[in-house]
């Protein structure tokens, strides 16, 4: 797959097996101060059935050839074309297997796009998902090409004393000139985006895991020096990840050595290569006074992940990249299965929801919508999206839901059984739970193809002289930017009929079909059910636990709303129909044009949501979560229509205040009991504590109307969690107060040479709510702190301010957009990735009000004209503009 930096548009319909079957590869990396000498010694064959004088067409990007070699002899130059962006070679042999030997040289100081084989912070390192192998050495850099990987590499000892790659450590020694060198075999079949390599000089803190069959493993993560202390939590989650495998799926790993390391420059947040997992440092080091609750939850999850791919994703890897679901997906419910475990069920299902509410559902409804598997793309870095990882994520869920937890493991066993060393389909993922089933789920396969958000419409009747509830369902998609289908996909939809005294009435309809547990197998476009003798109205609880990804359309009444917040057996619900409510009502609030009512909440919501706030015998996580009023882009995305951004802010704060003048007392009696300066435990109860006591002091704050509380805690907080806390109420809240200058001065003096702190102070004050945030993140631009190369430092303020922050970066006379189009520009010729990630918080442009849409096309339809943009960025503009 050759491909100009025009962009090409690759197709699922176009996939093909490779021309030459490759066996094994033999690389030797030489990494000098300044350049890198690689040699790639292949093993391969032509496949047969192949043309006897097909060329071997390798994939190639930024590339300088020096010397190429056929079963140890030199090609003619004749032979072969090498270019930049790919190497052809021609008159290969037509049956026998042979050797081609590739010599490359690259200058990884020089690489700034974090992609193939760079240095961070003086350490080598490699990014190869999805195409950065082929920024190191000519090969078939696509993921069917499977193949046992040697590895020697060369580096100065002084520099370099660790060197790192996948598998199992083999030979060291000593070498000439103040080098040396390490061999590593890795004896599993793998894609060359698995591959991965570091050197240089690391601390290390190691541990030892025995796996379920008693295989001991080597255990180590390596960081920057004197990091290596925070690392201990890191260690902690991967025993528990490994262990969690093994009890929840029999998944035991495979090789001696597991090893970490902490990159601070990196484009995601982690990457799984075989046996040797590459991290943002942002997710492995952690202690209590620089990294907050939600970085501990962020860190067990990354970990989590990135070692749950070594079965999902590296034993049974993607066959093409529109199968990235495949891998992702899966992952990313065997993650989120793994931290409620550990953690709290119905509080991490509510954090994932919000995530898919506020960052699919936004995708799935906007221009660059696509389906979960695409069918096309022209830069694959761009398809890391919500919708593949959390859509994806809600896919497997919703198979789990269909089957029951028997068959779903059933059908995973088998998954890995039959498709263990494969590089699979989505289709081959299907059918392992069709077959363990016994069932046909070709209706169910179309989430996989469908782009958009269905929605569920509900509706329900109750005949009071016959004691019978007839309950409604109807199913509808439209298409949308994807241009894909709209039929009716079969769906989960969990339900229950609440009695009065909050009990689940048994669900046995007398006409619809049967429905086990509380699980209704919706597949037609609408299905209607009957309740006979139900007992007296139930109140209708729907879509518990959110068991498919849909916006439900269901005219239920305040009060029944109102009496299932407080009765339903279901919690999750409990806290859904809030925050439902609360999101209906500010939206109709802020998207109309009159002037919003002073409460928009009205009186018996905020009732409620006091109530359930202060209830003790209720999970304090719990409680903070209902606290948590729908963030200004979900109620804009609820608007859908000539959004005001300023407005919608303005309603909501106007919300909260009702909220915090109503619960006063609630709210001055949970700060009082907060646990202040009580000893630090990152546990999610201790989490919850501190994320209730916090939300309770903004509001508390906000009746206030003066800083002192919120600076009081600042001073005396004794972790991060609550320093951040109380400097976010700060700086959200009184911007330009001198107390709020006082406490940002405070914390950079303290943090000022650590650079993940720093990065929050960044991020804190780009994301104050206000037009006037610009000129001040105008200002930290050019703070000598900030650079745009370090992809965390970029996206913590010009991400922030772009991505989290409406009232500025939509403001109204469009200095927003003409400042932050500036960076990205600037941004793109560092680091394409970053400036198309970037790029999307574009993407509801169209729901904006009239003069700010303008203001935005016209930005976006300047940089779409700029000659030099990026592939990655053109494909974000584009696609946005379409
Ligand atoms: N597979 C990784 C995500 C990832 C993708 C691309 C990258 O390139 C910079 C890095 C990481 C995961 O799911 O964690
Ligand atoms: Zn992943």
């Amino acid at each position: 797959m050759l491909r100009t930096d025009t962009g090409q548009t690759v197709k699922l319909d176009a996939y093909s097996e490779t021309d030459f079957v490759f066996e094994s590869v033999f690389l030797t990396i030489r990494l000098f101060d300044g350049s890198a000498e690689i040699e790639s010694e292949i093993r391969l064959r032509r496949r047969e059935g192949s043309g006897a004088d097909a060329p071997l067409v390798l994939d190639g990007d930024e590339l300088t050839l020096t010397f190429l070699k056929l079963d140890g002899d030199r090609l003619p130059d004749a032979d072969y074309d090498a270019e930049p962006g790919g190497l052809t070679i021609r008159s290969l042999p037509a049956a026998e297997a042979f050797t081609l030997t590739i010599g490359t040289r690259i200058v990884p100081e020089e690489n700034t796009k974090l992609m193939g084989l760079y240095r961070s912070n003086g350490i080598w390192c490699t990014q190869c998902e999805a195409e950065g192998f082929r920024r190191i050495t000519y090969f078939y850099d696509r993921p069917d090409v499977l193949i046992p990987y040697k590895v020697r590499i060369e580096a100065p000892k002084v520099a370099a004393p660790i060197l790192l790659s996948n598998g199992n450590p083999g030979e060291t020694g000593d070498l000439d000139s103040g080098r040396h060198f390490a061999v590593w075999d890795d004896p599993f079949n793998k894609p060359s985006y698995l591959f991965a390599m570091v050197a240089g000089d690391l601390e290390r803190v190691g541990d030892t895991f025995r796996t379920a069959s008693g295989h001991d493993v080597t255990l180590a993560i390596f960081t920057d020096k004197g990091r290596s202390h925070q690392a201990g939590y890191a260690m902690d989650a991967l025993k528990r990840s490994m262990a969690w495998d093994e009890r929840r799926f029999g998944r035991e790993y495979d090789l001696d050595v597991f090893n970490i390391v902490a990159i601070s420059d990196f484009n995601m947040g982690a990457m799984e290569n075989k046996g040797l997992n590459v991290f943002n440092h942002k997710y492995v080091l952690l202690d209590p006074d620089t990294a907050t609750d939600q970085d501990y939850a962020g860190v067990e999850t990354v970990i989590a992940h990135e070692y749950f791919h070594n079965w999902t994703g590296n034993r049974i890897t993607c066959r093409d990249w529109f199968q990235l679901c495949l891998k992702e997906g899966l992952t990313v419910f065997r993650d989120q299965e793994f931290s409620s475990d550990e953690r709290e069920r119905t509080v991490q299902r509510i954090g994932s929801v919000r995530r898919l509410k506020s960052m699919q559902f936004p995708e799935d409804q906007g221009p660059l919508q696509h389906p979960v598997r695409p069918s096309e793309y022209r830069e694959i870095s761009n398809f890391y999206t919500a919708t593949i990882y959390d859509k994806g994520a809600e896919l497997v869920r919703m198979i789990a839901t269909l089957l029951g937890p028997e068959d779903f493991r059933a059908g995973m066993d088998l998954y890995f059984e039959r498709h263990d060393g494969d590089a699979a389909t989505i289709e081959a993922f299907v059918k392992v739970f069709e077959d363990v089933a016994g069932i046909d789920l070709s209706s169910f396969a179309l989430w996989y193809h469908q782009a958009g958000t269905p929605t569920l419409t509900v509706t329900e009747a109750y005949d009071e002289a016959e004691d019978r509830y007839t309950l409604t369902l109807a199913q509808s998609l439209k298409q949308g930017a994807a241009g894909t289908g709209t039929k009716p996909m079969l769906m989960p939809v969990k339900i229950g009929l609440v009695g009065p005294n909050g009990e689940d009435r048994p669900l046995n309809p007398s006409q619809g079909g049967e429905i086990r547990e509380d699980v209704i197998q919706l597949s037609e476009a609408e299905e209607t059910f009957v309740f006979d003798k139900v007992g007296g109205r139930p109140y209708l609880s729907v879509l518990r636990d959110f068991s498919a990804p849909v916006t439900l359309d269901h005219d239920q009444s305040e009060s029944d709303r109102l009496a299932l917040a407080r009765l339903d057996p279901n919690p999750f619900n409990r806290w859904r129909i809030l925050n439902d409510l609360i999101g209906e009502r500010l939206a109709a609030a802020a998207g109309g044009t009159s002037e919003p009512a002073q409460n928009p909440l009205g009186d018996e919501l905020v009732t409620a949501i006091l109530e359930t706030a202060g209830d003790d015998r209720l999970d304090p996580a719990f409680r903070a979560q209902v606290l948590n009023v729908p963030a200004d882009t979900e109620i804009a995305r609820l608007i859908g229509e000539n959004v005001d951004p300023l407005r919608v802010y303005e309603t909501a704060t106007r919300a909260r205040k009702t909220i915090a003048t109503a619960g006063t007392q609630v709210f001055e009696r949970l700060v009082a009991a907060a646990p202040a300066d009580a000893a630090f435990s990152p546990d999610a109860a201790s989490a919850g504590k501190r994320a209730l006591a916090n939300a309770a002091l903004g509001f508390a704050t906000l009746s206030d109307g003066h800083p002192d509380r919120a600076f009081a805690r600042f001073e005396k907080a004794s972790n991060m969690t609550d320093r951040q806390a109380a400097l976010a109420i700060l700086v959200f809240r009184f911007p330009e107060h001198e107390t709020t200058h006082r406490a940002l001065d405070a914390f950079y003096a303290r943090y000022e040479d650590d650079a993940l702190v720093l990065d929050k102070w960044f991020a804190l004050q780009a994301a104050a709510p206000g037009e006037d945030t610009l000129d001040r993140v105008q200002k930290l631009s050019t703070h000598p702190r900030f650079t745009l190369k370090n992809p965390n430092r970029a996206r913590s303020l010009i991400g922030s301010f772009a991505g989290m922050n409406p009232t500025a970066f939509h403001r109204r006379d469009g200095r927003g957009y003409a400042w932050f189009c500036e960076r990205l520009i600037e941004l793109d010729a560092i680091n394409p990735q970053i400036s198309a990630r970037m790029a999307t918080a574009f993407r509801a442009w169209r729901t904006l009000e009239s003069e700010r849409r303008a203001k935005a096309e016209d930005a976006l339809r300047d940089l779409a004209k700029l000659p030099h943009l990026s592939r990655d960025l053109r494909d974000i503009v584009d696609r946005t503009l379409a």
